[in-house]
C-alpha cells in the first residue's frame, strides 16, 4: 500500500468479507491500516519499549490519555514543550481517551453532576474537574489527532434506567465536546455510542451520534465485566446501527479472541492495555495461545517462545532464559515479552487485514482457533 500524503482526515474503505472490513485510515501524521491495533501509552510512553520498537512491531498508531497527562506532567507543561508527539518521541497518530472512563476507575471522591465530573487525583488527592469542554481543550493542548468525545461509562450490571440516564447524559455531552472542539481540520473526533447490552439503547444512541455527524464512532460501555459472548452479542447489532462509511473503534478490548471476534462483527480499531501489562508479568501471547513464562517448565527449555515468531524475543532468546529474567526480576524480562506481544498482536491484525482483502476471512478465523485449540507445545 503506497501512503498518500493528506492534509485531512479521511477513511478509505477498501474491501469487506461479512460484516469485517478492512480499509486505511489517513491522518496528516501518517495512514493506518485497519482493522488496526493501538498500543496503549497511557503516561507518555508505551511502558518498556521505544517509540521506534512499538513501530517496528507494526503499530501506526497509539493511545493516550487525558486523565494520567493533565495529573501529571499536565497537558499546559506538554504543550509548552512543543505537544504529545514531540514530547513522547512518536510522530504517527495518536488517539487520545477524554478522561471519563478513567475518572470513573481511577480518581478518588468523584462528583458526577450534568457539568462534568469533579475529583480528586489518584496521585496525590489534589482537585480537578473534567467535562466535555475541559477534555477537549486537554486533548488540543495534547495536540491529539483523534480526540474522543466525553463520556460516561456505567458499570454493568446496571438496571435499563440507570443505563438509559447515564447513555442521554453521554449524548448531551457527545453534543458539548462536539460543539467544544470546532472545525479543525486534520484532526478528528470521535463519538462514543452507549447504552450498555440494551440493543434500544444502542440503536438511540447511534442515531444521537450520527445525527451530530463525527469523524469516527467508538462503540463504549463493553468489555466492563460482561463477558465474551455477552459483548458479541451486543456487538452483533451495536456496529451494524452506525454509519459504513466511518471507522468504528472499540474501546479497551481486548484479549486475541475478542478481537478476532469484534473484526468478524465490523469493528476497526481496538486499544489495549493486555500485550504491554501482561508481558511484565511473565505472560506472552502466542499462536497457540498464552504462555506463562513463570512456568518452571522453561527452566531448561531452549527453544524460542514461538519458533514461528519474528520478534528479537523469539528471534535471539530461548524459553530458559525468559525464565531466567522472570525469577530474577530483570527489567529485560518486561522488554522482550512487551516487545513479543505488541508483535504478535500485530501479526494478528495483518492477518486479518490480509484475509479480508482476499474474501477469506472465514477460513481464517477457523486456522486461527484450530491453532489454539492444539495448545503450546
Ligand atoms: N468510554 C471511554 N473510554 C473507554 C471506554 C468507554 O466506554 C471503555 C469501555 N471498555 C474503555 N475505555 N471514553
Ligand atoms: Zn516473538
Amino acid at each position: 500500500m503506497t501512503a498518500t500524503p493528506t492534509d485531512r482526515f479521511a477513511f478509505d474503505l477498501h474491501a469487506t468479507d461479512g460484516m469485517a472490513r478492512t480499509g486505511v485510515i489517513h491522518t496528516p501524521r501518517g495512514d493506518i491500516r485497519t482493522p488496526a491495533f493501538m498500543p496503549v501509552g497511557t503516561a507518555a510512553t508505551v511502558k518498556a519499549m521505544l517509540p521506534e520498537s512499538v513501530a517496528a512491531t507494526g503499530a501506526d498508531i497509539l493511545l493516550g490519555n487525558t486523565y494520567h497527562l493533565m495529573l501529571r506532567p499536565t497537558a499546559e507543561r506538554i504543550a509548552h514543550l512543543g505537544g504529545l508527539h514531540r514530547f513522547m518521541n512518536w510522530s504517527g497518530p495518536i488517539l487520545t481517551d477524554s478522561g471519563g472512563f478513567q475518572v470513573m476507575s481511577l480518581a478518588d471522591l468523584r462528583k458526577l453532576t450534568e457539568a462534568g465530573v469533579s475529583f480528586k487525583s489518584h496521585i496525590d488527592g489534589s482537585k480537578h474537574m473534567l467535562s466535555p469542554e475541559r477534555s477537549m481543550e486537554i486533548q488540543k493542548l495534547l495536540g491529539s489527532d483523534i480526540v474522543m468525545c466525553f463520556d460516561e461509562c456505567p458499570a454493568l450490571p446496571a438496571d435499563r434506567d440507570r443505563i438509559a440516564t447515564s447513555m442521554q447524559l453521554s449524548m448531551r455531552w457527545a453534543q458539548r465536546s462536539r460543539d467544544a472542539f470546532g472545525d479543525r481540520p486534520g484532526h478528528a473526533l470521535f463519538g462514543i455510542q452507549q447504552g450498555g447490552l440494551e440493543q434500544d439503547f444502542r440503536a438511540e444512541s447511534a442515531q444521537a451520534l450520527t445525527d451530530i455527524g463525527f469523524d469516527g464512532y467508538a462503540v463504549g460501555g463493553l468489555a466492563v465485566g460482561e463477558g465474551q459472548e455477552a459483548m458479541f452479542g451486543c456487538l452483533d447489532h451495536a456496529t451494524g446501527v452506525l454509519p459504513v462509511d466511518k471507522p468504528r473503534y472499540l474501546m479497551g478490548v481486548g484479549k486475541p479472541d475478542d478481537i478476532v471476534g469484534a473484526v468478524k462483527r465490523g469493528i476497526d480499531m481496538m486499544d489495549c492495555v493486555l500485550p504491554s501489562r501482561s508481558g511484565r508479568t511473565g505472560q506472552a501471547f502466542t499462536r497457540r495461545g498464552v504462555v506463562n513464562l513463570k512456568n518452571a517448565r522453561h527452566a531448561d527449555d531452549p527453544r524460542p517462545l514461538d519458533e514461528g515468531c519474528t520478534c528479537p524475543a523469539c528471534s535471539n532468546y530461548s524459553r530458559a532464559y525468559l525464565h531466567h529474567v522472570f525469577r530474577a526480576q530483570e527489567m529485560i524480562l518486561g522488554m522482550l515479552l512487551t516487545w513479543h506481544n505488541l508483535h504478535y498482536y500485530q501479526t494478528l491484525m495483518q492477518g486479518m487485514r490480509d484475509a479480508i482483502a482476499a474474501g477469506r476471512f472465514v477460513a481464517w478465523e477457523a486456522d486461527f482457533h484450530a491453532v489454539r485449540a492444539q495448545g503450546d507445545i
